[in-house]
């Protein structure tokens, strides 16, 4: 543990902080900031953004009355500061870590969190919510939106904008302009904030794209500066009506390394807290690399050979590695921002003209295009790949970036392909089949982290489509898993040998279409079937298996293991999967249970 230093170990709660002096504000950012680099430099968490709001989080606190005035943070990986100050400072060591305090606001963890959050793009509508509850009620209190220059690319900031602008609500709106997304940001909107930061030393205040909504405009002004914040806000705050104001701020500001490493230090895992090293983990010949790379590398090769494959990524660059193909193909790779809605349609699009889009995009963030999936892909029969990424539980962010529900959600669209890989290999194999005669929309979902097989970079074999496979026959009972947990069945199997436990584990490798071949032999052959997947239960794989089952006249007992029907929260993946009940041990015990009974 380290001290929180002399001021910030007496603030308790927004209320300490108003007792302090104003001049004593620059020594509390001083030590928040140095707690916060104290605490996420041995417990991994999200940074830069945090540590470039330190001054921002505290004006805000200290002017307004918080929490009957209602903060609401954006995406919510900057309010690290904002939970130190309300409360959560000696929790704040328990950062991420299961049963710990989330990494994001959460309205059950503090009366602080106005809103629980974690996706992007959320926070004015939420605000908007709140204000317009407030005037229907006659509660007198402030609303403030965070919202970053990232978040604001992504449409929905901009339906709530177009509805603020046409009522009187008492809102502020804080745009907090950085430069950064978590990669460079990208699209117009970057090159206009850029234009509205250069009057920042000037008299010219206006900001025509806002004041078009009717958007009472100030700024910018210098965030990280509180001489320059605590006035204007103070003014602001008398102000009546919608309101915004401009800030700039610096990720990662006061941490040499992590000012000048935006996208490393944006979540930079462990690193020295006096250097900002990042310990170099030593990579062996034999080390399995993750998902995303192989993806990543991939893609690349396959857009070498075949010149009408495109690639997509809605604001995720580097964490879907798609950097490769942006640096040798920057001409067929777009990164649109935080906009999958727009990625899925986009790669329609660009589909309709007989170009082969890779769309990749994280399960979580997917929801966000379910109407463009069905409207603009399924129904049109256009063959866009989409590569749904952190598939599964992804562990520390917890409940908002699970990837739980795409099978679900997907397995009832009709007219799509959707495939998930066990390891690395068959993802490099899923990647090339789908671009062989594409005719349908094709899904390849798989996890973050990971992957098996050190030695991937096999010749291309194409998978055809709707075959899953054999991999052990057993007795008794069959386990039909999907996906990378199948590799924690394999362990588990492996395991009950020694006690002469011998079932037969299928790899279903499409949950659409469905292998009818195998399953008939799978229901025929086997009393029991046991299905494993890293996706919610409901709905899922052993759903469909179960549907299954009922259409062809099979009434074998099936039991599935996956996420049960209830929102995962933040902890180790292993943990994770342990509390779900799909680890290597729970389906041992599973499996064994079932053969013995
Ligand atoms: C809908 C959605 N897509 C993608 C993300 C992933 N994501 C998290 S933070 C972030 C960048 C946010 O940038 P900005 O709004 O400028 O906030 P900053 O981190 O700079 O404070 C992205 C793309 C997300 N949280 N939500």
């Amino acid at each position: 543990m380290t001290d929180a230093g002399p001021l910030l170990s007496i603030v308790n709660s927004p209320a300490d902080l108003k007792k302090l002096a104003q001049s004593q504000l620059y020594q509390l950012a001083d030590e928040l900031r140095s707690y916060i680099l104290d605490v996420v430099s041995a417990n991994p968490g999200h940074l830069g953004a945090s540590l470039g709001v330190v001054e921002l989080t505290i004006a805000l606190h200290y002017l307004f009355d918080t929490p009957q005035d209602k903060l609401i943070w954006d995406v919510g990986h900057q309010a690290y500061g904002h939970k130190i100050l309300t409360g959560r400072r000696d929790q704040f060591y328990s950062l991420r870590h299961k049963d710990g305090i989330s990494g994001f606001p959460v309205m059950k963890e503090s009366k602080f969190d106005a809103f629980g959050t974690g996706h992007a793009s959320t926070a004015l509508s939420a605000a908007m919510g709140m204000a317009l509850a407030a005037k229907i009620k006659g509660i007198d209190r402030q609303h403030i939106a965070v919202v970053g220059d990232g978040a604001i690319t992504g449409g929905m900031f901009f339906e709530a904008l177009n509805q603020a602008g046409d009522t009187d609500v008492n809102l502020l709106i804080i745009l907090n302009d950085n430069g950064i997304a978590i990669d460079k940001s990208a699209g117009a909107l970057k090159d206009y904030l850029i234009r509205q930061a250069e009057k920042q030393n000037s008299t010219d205040f206006s900001n025509p794209l806002f004041e078009a909504f009717n958007i009472q405009c100030s700024g910018p002004i210098d965030g990280n500066k509180l001489d320059e914040l605590l006035p204007v806000l103070k003014a602001m705050k008398k102000m009546k009506g919608v309101r915004m104001l401009h800030v700039l701020t610096k990720k990662g500001k006061g941490f040499e390394k992590a000012e000048r490493d935006q996208v490393l230090y944006h979540a930079p895992g462990r690193f020295d807290r006096l250097t900002g090293d990042i310990p170099k983990t030593k990579k062996s010949l034999v080390e399995p690399p993750l998902y995303q790379h192989v993806f990543g590398e991939t893609l690349l090769e396959l857009a070498k050979e075949n010149e009408k494959i495109v690639a997509i990524t809605p604001a995720m660059p580097t964490g879907s590695h798609l950097m490769p193909m942006l640096e040798a193909f920057p001409e067929r790779t777009f990164d649109v921002g935080i906009a999958e809605q727009h990625a899925i349609t986009l790669a329609a699009g660009l589909s309709t003209e007989g170009l082969i889009p890779y769309c990749v995009v994280y399960s979580t963030f997917l929801q966000r295009a379910y109407d463009q999936l069905i409207h603009d892909v399924a129904i049109q029969q256009l063959p866009v790949v989409i590569c749904v990424d952190r598939a599964g539980l992804v562990g520390e962010d917890g409940a908002t970036h699970h990837g739980a529900f795409d099978l679900a959600f997907l397995r009832c669209i009709p007219n799509i392909i959707i495939a998930a890989p066990m390891d690395d290999i068959e993802l490099r194999h899923l990647l090339f089949s789908a671009q062989i005669n594409p005719e349908k929309p094709y899904v390849i979902r798989y996890p973050r982290g990971k992957a098996i097989h050190a030695n991937w970079q096999v010749p291309f074999e194409e998978i055809e489509t709707g075959k899953g496979r054999c991999l052990q026959k057993g007795k008794k009972v069959a386990v039909v898993s999907i996906g990378h947990p199948g590799n924690f069945v394999k362990q588990a199997i492996h395991a009950l040998e020694k006690e002469n436990i011998l079932p037969g584990h299928f790899d279903l490798r499409f949950l659409k279409p469905l292998d009818n071949t195998l399953l008939q032999s799978v229901f025929s052959e086997y009393q029991q079937i046991i299905t494993v997947e890293d996706s919610v239960i409901q709905g899922g794989m052993g759903s469909a298996l179960m549907e299954w089952a009922q259409d062809h006249g099979f009434s074998n007992p099936i039991i599935r293991l996956g996420i049960p029907d209830q929102f995962i929260a933040h902890g180790k993946p292993d943990e994770l999967h342990e509390d779900c009940g799909f680890d290597v041990v729970s389906i041992k015990n599973k499996i064994k249970a079932v053969y013995l009974q």
